[in-house]
């Protein structure tokens, strides 16, 4: 509760006196007929107020020099809640929620409407809710982007936060202890995404995007999520999945083989992947830019795919002046995000992006996850035999703290002795 004030009190001290915002939450989503997906607030609701229930509109404005926060919610309505489940309502929302305010959304156009005359800036964001975005286009107002203020002040996490991303990042960690003890040779990649999801859904939480789990060559499809085909005896299985908790996302990869022993040329890959994650991780530190991650794990995949003799040639050339070098090839996608309340969380820094580079501070979350990816369906590019089929991704969640990064997953095990002796002693005899 009181992390909210002070967000709202920050947020709103930074916009001018004569301004007025209205946020809106995500609209449901169908996903047949009249049959929803499970309903997801915006990131912003749940980061103001809290509120995860549909339809609401985030409301602050500024009366006789202070500001008043409000919230538009559905109403109670005994009809609708038979139906659907139980309603806060007005009453509830203004006892028991952190704004200092609620209203029915039936009174909406009427209530901002009239609100509205009294401001010239509105904050608001356009495109979740139509009824909104009319009354603002109506009001002839200038309309304004909150997100830049909001989303450097997500991207810095408070004490509450943190603990939230803890727990998400060890319910995460210990779905994949559950996946591995659970792989056989032969097992479905969907049901080792069950195995996982379970486990999430069993400790009241989601995911919080699509797990992908792609057995052998699949893994070198970045976001290969069909899960439908069967691992054999021999190859590795790659496990990219995260869960939700008060909608603070975790976002793990680990990769392991199906039949707890890797081969030689799989243990030759996943080592170097493995000295490019910490590489990495070991680049989280305060101060420092936020390319540093992506340039230590890229010198060290550069340097070892050489030594590997994948690449023959300089490692200047495999580097490249800007890491765009022949390395990527093999690597190509980021080493990492923010993570937060969005799984691929505001803030920027991914590499590619035109703004400014972010430096890290104590209170950031990101991750770090290199990758090696050798497909043999590639045609565009020569897959050394030896390693042909194997795709190898290793994913943390990282805290950034002033005595230097923290790994939140790391309940999970990524040590090639300490998988390998997980991997299928949780199954029963008949299983074995
Ligand atoms: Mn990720």
């Amino acid at each position: 509760m009181e992390d909210y004030r002070i967000r709202q009190e920050l947020f709103l001290n930074d916009l001018p006196n004569d301004s007025i915002v209205l946020i809106p939450t995500n609209p449901i989503s169908y996903r047949s007929n009249d049959t929803t997906y499970p309903y997801r607030a915006s990131s912003y609701m749940l980061y103001l107020c809290g509120w995860d229930a549909p339809e609401a509109v985030f409301m602050a404005y500024r009366t006789s020099g202070t500001w008043v926060t409000s919230i538009f919610v559905q109403p109670r309505d005994t009809k609708a809640e038979i139906w659907e489940g139980r309603r806060v309502g007005v009453e509830g929302a203004s006892s028991n929620w952190p704004i200092d305010e609620a209203h029915s959304l039936t009174d909406i156009d009427e209530i901002i409407s009239e609100k509205v005359k009294n401001f010239n800036k509105i904050y608001s964001i356009p495109g979740s809710n139509s009824l909104l975005d009319q009354i603002i286009h109506k009001s002839g107002s200038e309309v304004l982007d909150p997100r830049e203020i909001l989303d450097n002040m997500r991207v810095i996490k408070s004490e509450g936060e943190i603990k939230l991303m803890k727990k998400s990042a060890s319910l995460a960690s210990l779905a994949h202890i559950e996946g591995m003890k659970k792989t056989f040779s032969g097992i479905g990649e969907w049901e080792l995404q069950s195995i996982i999801e379970s486990y999430f859904s069993s400790n009241k939480s989601c995911t919080s995007y699509n797990s992908i789990v792609g057995g052998g060559d699949n893994a070198t499809i970045l976001h290969y999520n069909s899960n439908d085909i069967v691992v054999n005896e021999g190859n590795l299985v790659l496990v990219d999945a995260g869960c939700e908790v008060y909608g603070y996302a975790s976002d793990i990869t680990r990769t392991w083989p199906v039949n707890g022993k890797f081969t030689i040329p799989q243990k030759e890959i996943y080592s170097l992947v493995l000295r490019a994650e910490i590489a990495g991780i070991n680049a989280c530190q305060v101060g420092a830019p936020w390319s540093a991650m992506h340039h230590a794990a890229s010198e060290v995949l550069a340097q070892g795919l050489i030594d590997l003799g994948i690449l023959k040639c300089s490692f200047e050339e495999a580097l490249g002046e800007n890491y765009d070098g022949k390395f990527r090839n093999f690597f190509m996608h980021g080493t990492g995000h923010m993570l937060g309340l969005d799984v691929h969380d505001v803030g920027g820094g991914r590499q590619g992006d035109k703004s400014p580079e972010r430096i890290l501070q104590s209170g950031m979350v990101l991750t770090v996850e290199p990758g090696l990816y050798f497909g043999s369906w590639r045609t565009d590019i020569e897959i050394p035999s030896r390693y042909s089929g194997i795709g190898i991704r290793i994913e943390d969640d990282v805290l950034i703290t002033d005595t230097g990064p923290v790994v939140l997953t790391s309940e999970c095990p990524k040590e090639i002795s300490e998988i390998e002796s997980l991997i299928g002693n949780g199954l029963s005899e008949n299983n074995a």
